[in-house]
């Protein structure tokens, strides 16, 4: 070929305008977490042919994905305040390997919009919303007004943030009818909310929340909604890219939890009409579409009586993730890359048609009747396999668990055609799975798995409490 044969090619490849209009894909990323998310943001990673730049604290030294890490750095001791929360060591440490991209897993600082601003303005990638679709979510006020505005149904309640005249409070008590529940801006998550049964109690109840709010999160502002006695908790995963794009990933039942911890999660909701979901999920993925979201996402529904009423939304990757991954094949956290290194969605609604059932069950270092932390060293891990079982977990035969930080230790997640065959690879996978040296609460899952009721499918948020209750008794 010719010296000018040869410039001209390259001169035309230059100037291709697919080839500057195309995103690069990230070469390294920082995975801002520990634990089974941060293997789990490894593997994807590694998926993508991504290099990996872990942090850790000198807690999770020994961690099996610090082991595999392209690059691992110290970001600090043990506890999460100085490491998993040390924005400025996180920072330090993208730029010291020169990662392009910062993916924060959940907990720690993946919600947080200070957070998602600074590792955008040090000329970084924050894998997830942008900082002001965090901030909007974060206060419950401003995400109730979002979606009220984009069509989305919430619980009947004030409008907005409750004034400051009694007797104005009074009034919006009285227009909701009692019982209702005051709940703080800066709360979510179960945090700075109270149930008032009567009007002789609300406006110490809303005093008490403001007090508490400002205290806990430096925000006084409460709103009041109507207390849904006994509901299910039912959330809608979506997907969103910058260009406009959302679909929605079906539902996940989220109902089984005590003191606001998910033990165990499914995929769909038994019982719920197929229309009903299909309803509220457009409008989810329609409301990502007006307010501009980008990432992941969880819209959290209460359901009870067969109507759904947003609570609030959640902006990032969600521990129960895989429930929804087996049902629909979608990798979640490869999607959120993708979207991160502003890529189409290429997954289009009528080609997500989710299939059979999945549930996950979290394993927990903890006392069984306590339900106390039980950190320590494992002497034994054997976990389960076979068709359509999926544990993801960070630990191994000698591992130590940390006291420091919270104490899930794998999640084990199954897939089945029906319910019914998903209830019984989980019961086959739980009877496999032998952790020593620690408790857990394997035996607490065993015996749900086991329970008519849960069996029978579709128990409310109360659920688990009564049964632990109805147990010890
Ligand atoms: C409610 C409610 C009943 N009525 N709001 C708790 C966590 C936070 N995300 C919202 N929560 C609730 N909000 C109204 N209007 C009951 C709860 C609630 C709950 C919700 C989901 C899962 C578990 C729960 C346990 C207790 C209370």
């Amino acid at each position: 070929m010719s010296a000018r044969a040869a410039l001209t090619g390259a001169a035309l490849f230059k100037q291709r305008p697919q080839a500057e209009a195309r995103p690069v894909m990230f070469k390294k990323i920082l995975i801002a977490n520990r634990g089974e998310i941060a293997l789990r943001i490894q593997r994807a990673c590694r998926e993508l042919g991504i290099k990996t730049v872990m942090v850790y604290s000198e807690a999770d030294r020994d961690a099996k994905y610090v082991k595999l890490a392209d690059e691992a750095v110290c970001i600090g001791p043990p506890p999460s305040a100085a490491s998993y929360l040390n924005m400025p060591a996180i920072i330090s440490a993208a730029e010291v390997t020169d990662a392009e991209a910062i993916h924060p897993g959940y907990g720690f600082l993946s919600e947080n919009a200070d957070f998602a601003e600074r590792v955008e303005n040090s000329g970084f990638t924050f894998i997830g919303p942008r900082p002001e679709s965090i901030r909007m979510m974060g206060d419950k006020v401003s995400a109730k007004r979002a979606m009220i505005k984009a069509g989305v149904p919430c619980v009947p309640g004030s409008d907005g943030e409750l004034p400051d005249d009694p007797r104005e409070i009074t009034r919006i008590g009285q227009a909701i009818g009692y019982p209702v529940i005051v709940k703080a801006a800066g709360g979510g998550g179960g945090r700075g909310m109270r149930v008032v049964h009567t009007e002789a109690a609300l406006l110490n109840a809303v005093a008490t929340t403001k007090a508490e709010a400002q205290a806990a999160f430096g925000n006084p502002a409460v709103y009041m909604e109507k207390f849904l006695t006994d509901p299910r908790h039912i959330e809608i995963q979506v997907l969103a890219d910058e260009h406009g794009n959302a679909v929605w990933l079906g539902e996940r039942d989220c109902s089984m939890q005590r003191r606001h911890q998910k033990i165990l999660e499914e995929a769909p909701a038994p019982g719920i009409a197929r229309r009903l979901i299909e309803r509220i999920g457009a409008r989810c993925a329609d409301a990502c579409r007006k307010i501009g979201y980008r990432g992941a996402g969880t819209f959290e529904f209460l359901y009870e009586n067969g109507e759904f009423y947003f609570i609030e939304m959640n902006t990032r990757v969600q521990v129960e993730h895989p429930v929804t991954e087996l049902t629909t094949g979608i990798d979640i956290v490869v999607q959120q890359i993708l979207i991160a290194a502003g890529e189409q969605l290429t997954l289009k609604q009528r080609a997500i048609a989710p299939t059979g059932h999945a549930i996950e069950c979290r394993v927990n270092a903890e006392d069984p009747v306590k339900f106390t932390p039980s950190p320590g060293r494992i002497t034994t891990w054997h976990v389960p396999g076979g068709p359509g079982v999926r544990v993801d977990s960070h630990v191994y035969a000698g591992y130590f668990v940390p006291p420091n930080y919270d104490s899930m230790i794998a999640k084990i997640i199954v897939h089945g055609a029906t319910r019914e065959q998903a209830l019984a690879r989980m019961r086959t996978a739980l009877s496999e799975m032998v952790v020593d040296g620690i408790s857990t609460n394997i035996a607490l899952h065993r015996e749900l798995l086991l329970d008519a009721r849960f069996i029978e499918g579709g128990t409310n948020i109360h659920y688990l409490e009564e049964y632990m209750a109805a147990r010890q008794g």
